[in-house]
């Protein structure tokens, strides 16, 4: 089995889950070329080792720039903060590496077109992190809409919501930093409802928001770890410095209206991240915490049994069925991950860009900065504006 080895570039939450898609691939797609999991690079030399030994990589290192001196490495992932992916991709890209970003691919649009326009001129595949795509449910909603049974579309509505740093004392990790993050829910959250809306309905067009930043300061972080933080024990704080909300107002290209929510600040939402979609034959609703689930209604059923019906999307003839478990059998997470990885691998095998790529990504972080614009000067942002 032909094989492509990875160098990976963070080894916190994303890291491993990341590492997890890599590692169980094989067992599942045995058909797919195989990710040989090669170097695992953290900025701290205990922890990288540590993950190394717990994820399954045969080597580990402080310094990512020794990663693209190897020849036997051929793809770089980065899941490290936001505000390394350009200089990591960039330098990937001219070391003649191939490239796979986690979301939000930049932290501003400027940034994000310069890295498409560096990995298309070297030529080499790029991918962006946009793992819910690859939920079977969100595939069942692509096909209804691609194949007209939804009929005319009139409305996207997606809200992303969080409750994990309601408690005005959780630390200000990166996240809560612009300088790292690029901006708060808007980018980490927004960034996924944006692409989901991109991928089923298409081109957004113009778009009018507003944000919030509730808590303004919080305490400095002694460590923290994936989503989990402590504070440290001098009274310290420092300002929080990007959005704990946004809200949208869209108009895609096609004349659908689009209502997006992001938010880490809905009490007892630990992460609901849902759409639902209005055409003229029929609707669909998702929620990823029932992510094996798509309701469908289509009005044509007869009146006598109108109403959403319930659809389990892993069983056959639904995306990835005959991979995974026996009828019923339900999967997580984690398959978003490995399903993400297995586009990855056809695209190598078929020798074509994987989807998404780097076009999606900046298509992504353009409504972003269209809706921050759009705060700023109080008004309808044309997308192309930018
Ligand atoms: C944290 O808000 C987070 O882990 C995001 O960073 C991910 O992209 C999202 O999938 C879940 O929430």
């Amino acid at each position: 089995m032909e094989t492509i080895n990875i160098g990976m570039v963070g080894y916190k939450f994303m890291g491993k889950a990341h590492s997890h898609a890599y590692r169980d691939l094989p067992m599942f797609f045995p058909k797919s070329l195989r990710p040989e999991m090669k170097v695992i690079c953290g900025r701290n030399l205990e922890g990288v080792a540590e993950a190394a030994a717990q994820f399954g990589w045969q080597e580990y290192t402080t310094d990512w720039k020794e990663l693209l001196k190897r020849d036997d490495i051929d793809l770089i992932d980065i899941n490290a903060p936001s505000d390394v992916h350009k200089e990591i991709t960039i330098a990937a890209a001219e070391a003649g590496k191939h490239v796979f970003c986690e979301k939000p691919l930049a932290l501003t649009l400027k940034d994000s077109r310069e890295m498409l326009d560096v990995v298309e001129k070297a030529g080499v595949k790029h991918m962006v992190g946009f793992n819910y795509r690859f939920t079977p449910a969100v595939m069942l909603a692509k096909k209804l809409i691609e194949e007209g049974r939804l009929g005319d579309i009139y409305h996207f509505r997606g809200w992303f919501l969080q409750d994990w740093i309601v408690d005005p004392e959780f630390p200000l990790v990166w996240r809560l930093q612009k300088e790292v993050a690029g901006s708060g829910s808007h980018g980490d959250l927004g960034a996924h409802l944006i692409d989901m809306a991109h991928y089923l309905i298409g081109d957004i067009k113009e778009v009018i928001g507003m944000n919030e930043t509730f808590i303004k300061e919080r305490p400095l972080p002694a460590e923290m770890s994936g989503l989990s933080a402590k504070g440290s024990k001098e009274s310290a704080k420092g300002p929080v410095t990007v959005d704990d909300a946004t809200l949208f107002l869209a108009r895609f290209e096609n004349g659908a209206l689009g209502s997006f929510e992001a938010t880490r600040f809905a009490s007892g939402h630990r992460s609901t991240n849902s759409f639902e979609i209005n055409g003229s034959k029929g609707s669909v609703i998702f929620d990823f915490e029932r992510m094996n689930e798509l309701q469908v209604y289509f009005v044509d059923d007869k009146e006598d049994v109108q109403g959403f019906r319930r659809v389990l999307a892993t069983d056959a003839p639904h995306a990835y069925a005959e991979v995974w478990w026996p009828s019923g059998h339900t999967i997580g997470y984690e398959h978003t991950f490995i399903h993400s990885i297995v586009e990855l691998m056809d695209a190598f095998n078929e020798d074509r860009q994987p989807v998404p790529n780097f076009r999606d990504g900046v298509k992504c972080q353009q409504v972003l900065e269209a809706v921050d614009l759009s705060i700023d000067k109080r008004r309808w942002v044309t997308v192309s504006e930018l």
